[in-house]
């Protein structure tokens, strides 16, 4: 299928777009005109939406939001489960000059108030599945707390609202919409994405990488608020016209071996949690994923066993790429035909990566660094944190904050985060808030939270523990502290060990040497 009209690719790989235009059109209004109306945009256990429905939906949700006051540049939290809606919401904020801030749904009531703050939005329209947390997070803003509605009350809205809809025109650069990411200190930020960064990574990884095409049944495990989930499971559909399932369920093996038998996709997306729990399961009850032409795993190192194991068990490769939230999508990738396990691949054509040492000067071949990386697709800043920003984001280059070495054959291998971050289950984990989750226990005086293999190779947060009185130590306690941490946090953060001490290692200033504890 061609390019949008007036949208083309250099041979540099640089996007040229027309200015001004809006990116509502080529994903969404494009299909209508070019006679893909009929074909399903979405399907769910209980509905399919066509490119005709979506076209009409987006444009009433667009209408909507401006009917309720919301202006050109105002911000939309929109904290909802995978469900059409969330594509109705997206685009229909951005055709109107709304900018979409679709936040992790995991997150708890105190996570939400931050962001409705920080992000000064107009409106919050949530899943009822999430009104335990955002009630209260609204609660806790008192008369700063801004219009909110479920999702269920803007779709019956929605209903009345009219189904046309000029898009506002923007500059390729301009602010488009948010994703919030999360650091080791501090509170989340919000990266904030122009007008052009989804069509790039749709068309410099989804096209040009997977080879996605209008033939393609997209299923990502992955949620749409993660970034990685928002290409796989809603970018690179749309962009080729093609159809993305989705399900508001937990992905676990059964459903998600259910969803592949029953949508039959052509591309699968996930993170090495997930496989490692698939592997698990397909020891006891064989599955079918012929419909799978390539499987996709981001958000942390895919360990080289697993991608054997799976090759063995199914047929089928899964390409490990990495990815960020500030630059949108993968950036270094495995592809069909051109892949090696245990590494993260190769540069994305587009992408322009560099690994450095600690002078800021290029690695010789092979040895680690910093991986700085330079994109179309990268978030213009940090909303309201400017010195995040000339933190990561420096003369056009963008510091991953990961430690990367380059094989002899440019493949690229994963070595660390540069800091104390973990990733769990794909999903950023600040060891700092563990930590201090775990202080307010009445039991505990100081903890430390270090990334800890689990059987499966996958990283995930143990804590070492002095107890005010070291004769508490005991497995009730031990569990009652999982418990807590699993209450007061997002669930998937609580610490699956933890070991008590006499004492934590820490510098002359008081800071714990987390390191000490890896080691
Ligand atoms: C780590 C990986 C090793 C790495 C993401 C694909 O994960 C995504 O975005 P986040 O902002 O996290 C970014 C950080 O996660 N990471 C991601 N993928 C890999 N480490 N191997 C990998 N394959 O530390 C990176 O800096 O949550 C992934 C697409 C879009 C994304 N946003």
């Amino acid at each position: 299928m061609p390019l949008p009209s007036g949208i083309s690719f250099g041979p540099d790989h640089k996007v040229a777009l027309p200015a001004p235009f809006n990116v509502a059109v080529p994903f969404i209004d494009r299909h209508v005109g070019e006679g893909r109306g009929a074909r399903a945009a979405i399907r769910t256990a209980s509905e399919t939406v066509t490119y005709d429905q979506l076209a009409d939906r987006v444009n009433r949700a667009g209408n909507l939001l401006l009917g309720l006051g919301l202006k050109p540049g105002d911000r939309l939290l929109m904290v909802v489960k995978d469900c059409p809606a969330f594509f109705y919401l997206f685009w229909g904020a951005i055709k109107a000059g709304i900018v979409p801030v679709p936040p992790n749904t995991l997150l708890r009531a105190d996570d939400y108030a931050y962001m409705i703050e920080d992000s000064g939005c107009a409106l919050v329209v949530s899943s009822p599945e999430f009104a335990g947390e955002i009630g209260p997070a609204l609660k806790q803003l008192g008369t700063k707390a801004p219009q909110a509605m479920t999702v269920d009350t803007f779709l019956g809205k929605m209903a009345s609202a009219s189904s046309t809809l000029a898009a506002r025109p923007a500059m390729p650069t301009d602010d488009c919409f948010w994703l919030y990411s999360s650091g080791s200190t501090g509170r989340p930020k919000g990266a904030v994405h122009a007008q052009r960064d989804m069509v790039v990574t749709s068309e410099l990884y989804g096209v040009r990488v997977l080879g996605v095409t209008e033939a393609d049944i997209s299923y990502s495990a992955a949620k749409l608020f993660f970034a990685y989930g928002l290409g796989n499971g809603m970018t690179f559909p749309l962009w080729t016209g093609g159809t993305a399932v989705l399900d508001d369920r937990r992905p676990t093996p059964d459903t998600t071996f259910d969803n592949i038998e029953r949508f039959k996709p052509t591309l699968y997306y996930g993170v090495p949690t997930l496989y490692a729990a698939q592997l698990a399961a397909l020891e006891t009850k064989p599955r079918d994923l012929s419909s799978v032409r390539a499987c996709v795993s981001a958000g942390e190192a895919l360990p080289a066993d697993m991608f054997r194991r799976w090759q063995e068990k199914t047929g089928t490769v899964i390409l490990d790429g990495i990815g960020s939230t500030e630059a949108l999508h993968i950036f270094i990738g495995n592809r069909l035909g051109d892949f090696r396990a245990g590494t993260s691949g190769r540069p994305v054509p587009g992408y322009d990566c560099r690994i450095l040492d600690e002078n800021g000067d290029p690695v010789p071949r092979g040895e680690s660094g910093r991986l700085w990386i330079r994109a179309e697709s990268a978030a213009k800043y940090y909303w309201n944190k400017p010195e995040k920003t000339a933190e990561t984001m420096v003369n056009g280059w963008l510091n991953t904050g990961d430690t990367y070495r380059e094989d002899p054959d440019g493949y690229f291998i994963y070595e660390g985060r540069s800091d104390d971050m973990l990733k769990v289950g794909g999903i950023w984990c600040s060891p700092v808030e563990i930590e201090n989750c775990l202080v307010g226990h009445p039991a505990v005086l100081e903890a430390a939270v270090i990334g800890h293999a689990d059987e499966q190779a996958l990283i995930k947060p143990k804590a070492i523990v002095v107890l005010k009185q070291a004769g508490d130590a005991s497995a009730a306690l031990t569990e009652a502290l999982m418990a807590h941490c699993k209450r007061t946090l997002a669930p998937y953060k609580y610490p699956r060990w933890i070991e008590y001490v006499p004492e934590l290692p820490k510098t002359a200033t008081g800071k714990i040497q987390r390191f000490k504890l890896r080691s």
